[in-house]
């Protein structure tokens, strides 16, 4: 069975949680706390498996994988139904390239590892920070915001079915709300988010329902 490292409220954790749920795939959670212990991501043993010291981290046999959007796209060659990447070549690059705005120019950004090195390196506080995210936050997703704005109005981010576009956006929208993001800066994208989380593949994904989540 698969194993995933990961971390209840790690947003890159979160997309390929929402994967494997989608396309119904056994896995064993693994915790790897990004809190306890000053970070288990950077103990030793987890070290050894993954050098780069985040999560996720995927474990398939004697193969490990880091990297969500790697992960996404491992899990869709190995388990292609349901399809989770449209056929049509140029709606599945527009997806990548969704995605991708999401995973390289947005989420890095808000990062723990280089949040705490602001404060480390440059005395930033803690509104500092939350000023540095949500901008970040609310300038990437209100932009594919205005991208989306031009295509019919659908359940998902690229038609009715979700795709990996949704399995990226969903847990965005989760840290937009987490850092008080101005969702009226992306209503549509925030629309359809709040009705992917109904669905149960999405809630068995949610942060809050993993083992390693912290008590309400
Ligand atoms: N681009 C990576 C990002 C991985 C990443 O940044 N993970 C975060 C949690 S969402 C992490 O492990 N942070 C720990 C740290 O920064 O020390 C991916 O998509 O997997």
């Amino acid at each position: 069975v698969l194993k995933l490292y990961s971390y209840w409220r790690s947003s890159a954790s979160y997309r390929v949680r929402i994967a494997l749920h989608l396309k119904g795939i056994a896995f064993e959670y693994m915790p790897v706390s990004l809190i306890q212990d000053g970070g288990q991501q950077h103990a030793a043993d987890y070290r050894a498996l993954n050098p780069q010291r985040r999560v996720p981290l995927l474990v398939d046999g004697v193969f490990r994988l880091n990297q969500s959007l790697a992960i996404l796209d491992y899990l869709e060659s190995k388990h292609p139904q349901p399809s989770l990447v449209p056929e049509d070549a140029q709606l599945r690059a527009r997806m990548w390239a969704f995605c991708h705005t999401i995973a390289a120019d947005i989420q890095p950004l808000q990062n723990l590892g280089p949040l705490k090195y602001l404060t480390r390196e440059f005395g930033a506080s803690d509104e500092q920070k939350n000023v540095w995210v949500r901008h970040w936050i609310e300038r990437g997703l209100a932009a594919l915001e205005e991208e989306r704005r031009s295509e019919p109005d659908a359940a998902c981010v690229f038609g009715d079915a979700p795709t990996l576009a949704d399995c990226c956006l969903v847990p965005q929208i989760y840290n937009a709300g987490r850092f008080n993001c101005d969702t009226a800066r992306f209503p549509r994208l925030y629309a359809i988010a709040q009705r992917l989380c109904g669905r149960p593949e999405f809630i068995a994904a949610h942060p809050d329902k993993q083992p390693d989540a912290a008590p309400a």
